[in-house]
């Protein structure tokens, strides 16, 4: 590093001093914090965008969000060359950097690591980091710390991209990279034009068969809101009400919101009575979460929840389908020259019933820690890997090679079989590999998947729903001293350390039909997760208030 680069990095670093007493982790999604203590965090995760984009010669994207977190809350994460999260080799990095004591330190820091990933600075290395921020009033002043984060390396450009939601700005770091077109625009065009492809290819038969065309959506006062109300403007033949959509003054994520509504299972708030039987859905404050719901009376504000889980199951069962009718065709003319390798993947938070499920469809089923870079990453082993967490976040991933395979087929069946079923099964799998976000779980291009499936199979939300039933479940969080205390195996569902705790749970769920159980340290709250599943709600609650109850004798403040 040259004196100039060393002084203007130790200049406009001291202009964000790092907070006292504050030791931030990268986790599961970026750094998350309350609002008011994370510009030095931002600001160094700028200069950190910046070396990525240096290293890897790549657009990189920054996004500021705290997603489903309260309003007060904020938070910032890398989108790799891909659109995918940030590489895991780096987050120890990320992790240094944001702690670092004073600007000497994070200099010291920087120029160590830029020598061991070989990163050269200078005016003549360019380095291009996108911008963008979710509604969050905070939002703005950060955005302007990440600015000058990337401006503090010389030869860096940060460009303000505005307010997005996540999934968006990964599409447009992901498109720019391929060279392709990557403006708001385009994005909102490549899903309206696949939304349509699908709809051009319902089968007659059920074309008139879904009871209700109507989709209420609610959009947690947040983002997503904001730009479904933009992207319906494009869209034929969906009729879609946006409430909570932060127009009407509501609270980001207080009561309403994808992680309210599948925790709580609950009405969120702008929905009541009148929507009993209709189909809704709901979005998280940065919109990569979508779960789906219909009220259940006008006497109370439960709701039937269609979570993740049944998204992957509606996705899945649609998949499958289209391979099979391009299969049996194939089959015939003895000519089966690519067999399609498709595959699922969960987290310990999948409901169990949803696991029986995909497994009794002949589907290969596989299980990883929590945090969809985990996900993403083993749904990429498969030609197409479909990922979701039980919350709504997931999406469909299409390998270069089997669209490659799929290009072909397409020309092949265009000239050949123009107009057979055959051929419309690979222009469907075509259309969803453009709608369904290759970057990372979208609410949005998840929305308008669910829409055209519904559509395509003649299904109101109420036939989707009893796909399979839902085992009853709790989710419970703890506050403990130290939550790194707890060290787990096993895609998370066995602990291993502190000792003595697995048998404890081991036991509590022996007593349950149907239990199971598991205890995890949250990647974003300082709090350990309970999860517990049995035949009856009752038998759930309990389940799980036995664990917390162990969990605390072992790990909460009164204990170590
Ligand atoms: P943590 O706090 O690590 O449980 C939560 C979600 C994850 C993921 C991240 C990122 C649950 C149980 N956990 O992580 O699935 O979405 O937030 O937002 O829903
Ligand atoms: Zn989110």
């Amino acid at each position: 590093m040259d004196e100039e680069q060393r002084k203007i990095l130790l200049e406009s670093a001291s202009r964000f001093p790092r907070p006292q007493g504050v030791k931030l982790s990268y986790g599961t999604a970026g750094f998350r914090a309350e609002a008011s203590i994370l510009s030095s965090a931002v600001f160094r995760v700028g200069i950190l965008a910046a070396l990525r984009s240096l290293k890897t010669q790549s657009v990189i994207g920054l996004m500021i969000t705290a997603s489903h977190n309260q309003v007060s809350d904020n938070g910032v994460k890398v989108a790799d060359p891909s659109g995918g999260m940030l590489t895991q080799e780096w987050e120890p990095f990320a992790d240094a950097i944001a702690n670092a004591v004073d600007a000497e330190d994070l200099v010291r820091l920087i120029t160590d690591f830029a020598k061991k990933e070989n990163i050269s600075f200078g005016a003549n290395q360019l380095a291009q980091v996108l911008l963008g921020r979710d509604t969050r009033p905070s939002g703005e002043a950060l955005l302007e710390a990440a600015k000058q984060g990337v401006n503090s390396m010389v030869g860096s450009v940060a460009i303000d991209m505005g307010v997005l939601t996540s999934p968006q700005l990964h599409w447009m770091v992901r498109s720019r990279n391929k060279g392709m077109k990557a403006s708001e625009l385009d994005y909102f065009e490549q899903l309206f034009n696949s939304f349509g492809y699908l709809i051009d290819l319902i089968p007659q038969e059920t074309m008139l068969q879904l009871m209700d065309d109507k989709l209420k959506v609610d959009g947690a006062n947040g983002v997503g809101g904001e730009k479904l109300e933009e992207l319906k403007k494009l869209l034929k033949g969906l009729v879609i009400q946006v409430h909570n959509s932060g127009k009407e003054g509501g609270i980001l994520n207080d009561k309403v919101g994808a992680d309210y509504v599948q925790k709580e299972k609950v009405v969120p708030r702008g929905f009541g009575p009148i929507e009993v039987g209709i189909r809704c859905a709901s979005l998280d404050g940065d919109a990569d979460r979508l779960v789906y719901f219909h009220v259940l009376s006008e006497r109370n504000d439960k709701i039937d929840l269609v979570d993740g889980d049944k998204i992957l199951s509606l996705f899945a069962l649609f998949i499958k389908e289209q391979l099979s009718i391009l299969n049996k065709e194939e089959n015939e003319n003895a000519n089966n020259d690519h067999p399609v390798r498709l595959g699922v993947v969960q987290t310990a938070y999948a409901n169990g019933a949803s696991t029986i499920y995909l497994q009794q469809m002949g589907l290969e089923v596989v299980f990883t820690p929590t945090g969809v870079k985990y996900l993403h990453e083993k749904a990429a082993d498969y030609d197409i890997g479909i990922y979701f967490e039980a919350n709504g976040h997931g999406t469909i991933l299409f390998s270069e090679n089997f669209l490659c395979w799929l290009e072909a087929k397409n020309s092949e069946l265009a000239s050949i079989s123009k107009g057979s079923e055959q051929q419309k099964a690979a222009l469907r799998l075509s259309a969803v590999s453009k709608l369904i976000n290759q970057a990372v779980g979208d609410a949005l291009s998840g929305l308008l998947l669910v829409e055209a499936i519904l559509r395509h199979m003649g299904w109101s939300i109420q036939k989707w729903s009893e796909l399979y039933q839902d085992l009853p479940s709790r989710q419970l969080k703890v506050k403990v001293a130290d939550r790194t205390a707890v060290i787990t195996t096993n895609a998370e569902t066995v602990v291993v350390r502190p000792p003595g705790l697995q048998e404890l749970i081991d036991a509590e769920t022996a007593k349950y039909s149907k239990g199971r159980s598991f205890i995890r340290p949250s990647g974003t709250e300082d709090v350990i997760r309970v999860y517990a599943e049995a035949s009856t709600q009752e038998a759930a609650d309990n389940l799980a208030k036995s664990v917390v109850l162990h969990v605390d004798r072992f790990l909460g403040f009164g204990s170590s």
